[in-house]
C-alpha cells in the first residue's frame, strides 16, 4: 500500500512539473528599450505631459508567461547633472493587469502617460543661471525570480 501511495505521489509531482514547464517562459528576456516623452499641455493651468514607453521583446506566449509568474516593469526618473544624477521620482512598478502594461505578439509593453503641474519633480534644476531641466528614465524588467535587465531612455530637455 505504501509503495502505491509513493508512486501516486511521484506521479502527481511529475504532472505538476510538466505543467510548470509548459507555462513558464521558454526564453530568458535579454532585451529592453525605454523611451520618455515630455510635452506641454497649454490648457489652464498649463501642465507637463509625461509619456513612458518600455518594450521587452519576446513572443506572446512568453510575455503572458512572464507576467503570470510575477514579472513587472519598474521605472525611476533621474535628472542629468554633472557628477551623480539625482533620483527625481520612483520607483513606480507595474504588474500584470495594471493599467498600461500589456502582453502582445511582440512582447511586453508599458505605455503610460500622465500630467504634472509646472514646477513638479521634473524641475530638477531651478537655479538662476541653471534652470534648464534634463530628465531621463531607467526602466527595469524584473522577472518572477528577480532576474533583472534594465535600460536608460533618451534625455528630455526643457523648462519643466
Ligand atoms: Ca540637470
Ligand atoms: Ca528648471
Amino acid at each position: 500500500m505504501k509503495s502505491v501511495l509513493t508512486r501516486l505521489a511521484a506521479t502527481l509531482v511529475a504532472t505538476v512539473g510538466v505543467i510548470g514547464l509548459t507555462t513558464a517562459p521558454a526564453q530568458a528576456a535579454t532585451e529592453i528599450t525605454a523611451h520618455l516623452e515630455i510635452g506641454f499641455n497649454n490648457g489652464v493651468p498649463a501642465a507637463r505631459t509625461i509619456n513612458l514607453s518600455v518594450h521587452v521583446p519576446m513572443n506572446e506566449y512568453d510575455a503572458n508567461g512572464y507576467l503570470i509568474h510575477g514579472a513587472r516593469i519598474q521605472v525611476r526618473f533621474y535628472g542629468s547633472d554633472p557628477g551623480t544624477d539625482p533620483l527625481l521620482y520612483g520607483p513606480v512598478t507595474w504588474y500584470k493587469d495594471d493599467y498600461g502594461l500589456t502582453a502582445g505578439p511582440d512582447g511586453i509593453h508599458l505605455d503610460y502617460g500622465w500630467e504634472v503641474p509646472q514646477g513638479s519633480f521634473l524641475n530638477e534644476d531651478s537655479g538662476f543661471a541653471n534652470n534648464g531641466d534634463e530628465v531621463y528614465i531607467v526602466a527595469k524588467f524584473i522577472d518572477g525570480d528577480g532576474a533583472t535587465i534594465s535600460a536608460q531612455s533618451n534625455t528630455e530637455e526643457g523648462l519643466y
